[in-house]
């Protein structure tokens, strides 16, 4: 040791300073390795479709940002990398420059890459710094309490490490100080152990109507105007289940998919949701939902988009090795464009039909609803009954 001499301050906050640098590019490294894979549209699609190639635009409202483009069945989502590139014309069809619009992810007839979805949540998440942009009714208010909540803990963050940063300096071992033993100061400790059980107590309070609304006010099934989706969870992936044009379930109209929802715009939506394994967690980033999926359980959901467009949905529970790549596709589409959708869906299947349209009716959605249909009613935390929930 260079003698007695003290340390000065600059070297007293080395320590602390190459630790918070170190987290820095920690979590630099981390967004690096999280990122979504991207490949450059020049090379793989100019290669099959060249430049100047027709697109439709999925969803004209992210254009020229950032949007979903279709190429026969495939869709892929696109971002536009330059802000010269691009042009778009009149109507929905758009000339894309492939040179100057990478691609984000790519899936065929609305679905989502599986292997592709978790990065995209990411990417998603870090667009809007913490949360992609709300479509959801209630969606305003969760985020006014994230932010009060950030507020109040980024400002207690700030005093406390700016507290321990000033201990540090002021407090730092001086040759032939000695140390002095306290019991702690018992007012000291009231007032930081109250404090934060005010704010506590008054947050509980503050967002208790918000819970309220979002968490026990599901639409009932048989109130007119709602849309009912029933949702089975399995490893790994999202089954929905919609009335056909009948309205009702159990009949041969019903409209099943796996990884892709359709439903209308500002029309509250039901989604009766149950686990078939494990533990799953239906999660909406753009509506603000996210709610367990629980074997032996229904529980009820609810939303009500504000906009159309293509959205993601995830699995936020942990639930298996491919948990990664349980995700789908929600659609928001106009009142008109849901009813013809529902419409073309729902002749898909008749008594007539071979089923060459529908090949999955008979192997796993079949199954699937099937098990919906045969198990035991089970009892979501509103207590109600599964079979008197159903529209039939
Ligand atoms: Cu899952």
């Amino acid at each position: 040791m260079a003698g007695n001499r003290a340390a000065t301050p600059v070297q007293r906050l080395a320590l602390p300073l190459v630790c918070m640098g170190a987290i820095v590019v920690l979590v630099y490294l981390m967004k690096l390795a999280f990122a979504l894979p991207t490949t450059e549209l020049d090379g793989g699609l100019e290669a099959a479709d060249g430049a100047g190639t027709v697109f439709q635009l999925a969803d004209g409202s992210h254009f020229p940002g950032e949007g979903k483009i279709r190429i026969g069945e495939e869709e892929i989502s696109v971002q536009r990398i330059d802000a010269k590139g691009g042009k778009v014309q009149s109507g929905k069809d758009t000339v894309l420059n492939p040179n100057r619009f990478k691609v984000l992810e790519r899936g065929v007839n609305g679905v989502a890459p599986a292997n592709h979805a978790a990065g995209a949540a990411v990417s998603q998440v870090a667009k809007g710094l913490f949360f992609p942009e709300n479509n959801s009714s209630f969606g305003d208010q969760v985020d006014e309490l994230f932010y009060l909540i950030l507020w109040i803990t980024g400002i207690a963050f700030i005093l406390t490490e700016g507290f321990f940063l000033y201990c540090i300096v002021a407090f730092w071992a001086k040759p032939g100080a000695r140390s002095a033993y306290t019991h702690g100061n018992h007012r000291l400790e009231m007032v930081w152990t109250v404090i934060p059980a005010v704010i506590l107590v008054a947050l509980a309070v503050l967002q208790s109507g918000m819970w309220t609304e979002m968490k026990m006010s599901a639409p009932s099934a048989t109130e007119p105007g709602v849309v009912t989706v029933q949702v089975v969870a399995k490893q790994f992936e999202w089954n929905f289940r919609q009335a056909g044009s009948d309205g009702r379930f159990g009949t041969q109209d019903d409209i099943p998919s796996t990884g892709r929802l359709v439903v209308p715009v500002d029309t509250p939506i039901r989604i009766e949701l149950r686990a078939q394994d494990v533990l799953h967690s239906f999660f909406l980033p753009e509506f603000r939902v996210k709610q367990d999926a629980v074997p032996g359980l229904s529980v009820p959901v609810w939303f009500k988009a504000k906009r159309p467009g293509t959205f993601q949905i995830m699995c936020a529970e942990l639930c298996g090795l491919g948990h990664s790549r349980m995700g789908g596709t929600l659609e928001v589409k106009t009142k008109e464009a849901y009813a013809e959708w529902v419409a073309t869906e729902s002749t898909k299947w008749n008594g007539e039909n071979d089923g060459t349209d529908r090949p999955d009716w008979y192997g796993v959605q079949a199954k699937i609803w099937w098990w919906w249909d045969s198990t035991p009613t089970s009892v979501g935390f509103t207590g109600e009954s599964n079979d008197r929930k159903r529209k039939s």
